[in-house]
């Protein structure tokens, strides 16, 4: 099956999280995907927090997947040389190195347009261009703090609290795949390349965004209804952490199911929809609610919405999670089982559906990973281990003209 991004060369010039996991996804869509590493260590990840010695880590193996991996030393005159032949064959190139990093190395924005006008040049930093920190390194943790996220996580009388989603990472990766399929798009009809930029606070902030909304309501009304702050707390002119609280208009909460006292995870999500308040009382057997004055409004509810918690957790004592939301789900009521790690990896669901997938490594053995969540009617995305340090260096040189003696003096340079 001919996969839609087939043809398309990507410079994958980047390490850690949010660029790997950008170049990730192109190359489960087909993309020929060259990681571009420096010899002898590669990226970092390879050897952070290796569960099994002298295999990459699977910090490494669960964002480079089905790509391949260059070693060049692009500080040396010899690799820069090898880089350009790369950039004049490419049509992307992605990097997500410390700002001014590519600058340093003599392959600025317009260098590379110079080199190869067609091709898009896609760079996550932390902050953007021009932006009065856009001198600073950022990692996950920090962007989330920089987006907004921090701020309006966790509990009122807790600190501000990060997500353990890759909010700042991943979550960046995502959005520059986007710019990078627009900009290929926009290729098309202009036959030029051009830069894509995305920071990780603006894609952090772009998830916030109904946080914003929310200040701008507390700064016009003075109080946010949908709050546990709400009717009886006081508020600030910012917006506040809202612990577990649906952030939609609709209530809801994590509740305590049967085994809580000694499961740290046997909770469900409860989520009560305007819709939905007549099917909620009929599971809980509280009929009398349905037509009450006290309870069968959304604003009627709220001043007492933590004894309505209290109700319904009364009734989940005696069912595990998942009983509970086999209940609930025939009463149409949102709902869903906090689910653990472990238990998401053994989904028969998820592995149905390529989501959680099982792949073969040539040093580790079997890894999991998760696979595109992206289905698509006519293609089924492979997951394929990551590479190997330099494992297609002589592949991608010979690709570029170079004979097997040009390769061994690059060797002997240790330029690639
Ligand atoms: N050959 C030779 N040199 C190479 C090379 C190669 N193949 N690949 C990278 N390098 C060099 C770079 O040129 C750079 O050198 P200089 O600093 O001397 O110019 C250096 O290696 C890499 O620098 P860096 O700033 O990218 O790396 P770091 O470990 O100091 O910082 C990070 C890491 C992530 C904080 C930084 O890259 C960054 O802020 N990136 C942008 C934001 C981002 O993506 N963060 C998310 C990372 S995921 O949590």
């Amino acid at each position: 099956m001919t996969k839609p991004l087939e043809g398309i060369k990507i410079i994958d010039f980047t390490h850690v999280q949010a660029g790997p996991a950008c170049t990730q996804l192109l190359a489960w869509f087909g993309a020929d995907v060259i990681k571009v590493e420096r010899p002898g260590s590669g990226d970092v990840t390879r050897n952070q927090l290796r569960d099994i010695p002298d295999a990459d880590a699977l910090y490494f193996t669960m964002l480079n997947s089905n790509k391949k991996s260059l070693t060049l030393d692009t500080k040396k005159a010899e690799g820069k040389e090898v880089l350009e032949k790369l950039i004049r064959e490419s049509d992307v190139l992605v990097e997500n190195f410390g700002p001014g990093a590519l600058d340093r190395m003599g392959f600025s924005w317009e260098r590379l347009n110079e080199l190869n006008p067609k091709m898009i040049v896609a760079s996550v930093k932390g902050f953007s261009d021009g932006h009065h920190y856009d001198d600073l390194k950022v990692y996950e943790n920090v962007a989330q703090c920089a987006g907004g996220a921090a701020s309006t996580t966790g509990f009122w009388d807790g600190p501000p609290t990060i997500s353990a989603a890759a909010l700042g990472d991943s979550n960046t990766g995502m959005h520059l795949a986007i710019g990078i399929l627009t900009a290929l798009l926009g290729r098309d009809k202009t036959g030029k390349g051009q830069k894509v930029a995305v920071s990780m606070q603006d894609s952090v902030l772009n998830l916030c965004r109904v946080k914003l909304r929310d200040q701008q309501r507390l700064e016009r009304v003075g109080y946010l209804e949908e709050y546990p702050q709400y009717p009886h707390g006081e508020f600030s002119d910012v917006v506040p952490r809202g612990g577990n609280a649906g952030g939609g208009g609709q209530p809801g909460w994590v509740l305590k199911c049967k085994g809580w006292e000694t499961d740290p995870n046997a909770y469900i999500y409860f989520t009560i929809q305007g819709h939905a308040w007549e099917p909620i009382c009929k599971a809980l057997g509280k009929p009398e609610w349905i037509n009450d004055p006290a309870y069968n409004t959304a604003e009627a509810r709220q001043p007492h919405i933590f004894e309505i918690f209290k109700t319904i957790e009364a009734w989940l004592a005696d069912k595990t999670k998942f009983e509970a939301v086999d209940i609930l789900r025939r009463f149409d009521i949102p709902c869903a089982p906090v689910l653990t790690m472990k238990e998401l990896a053994n989904d028969p669901s998820l592995r149905a559906s390529g989501t959680i997938v099982e792949v073969p490594h040539k040093k580790r053995g079997s890894y999991l990973t998760v696979g595109s969540p992206i289905k698509f009617s006519d293609m089924k995305p492979q997951v394929t281990a990551s590479p190997l340090l330099g494992e297609h260096t002589d592949e991608v040189l010979a690709g570029l003209g170079y004979s097997q003696q040009e390769i061994f003096n690059l060797r002997e340079v240790k330029a690639v």
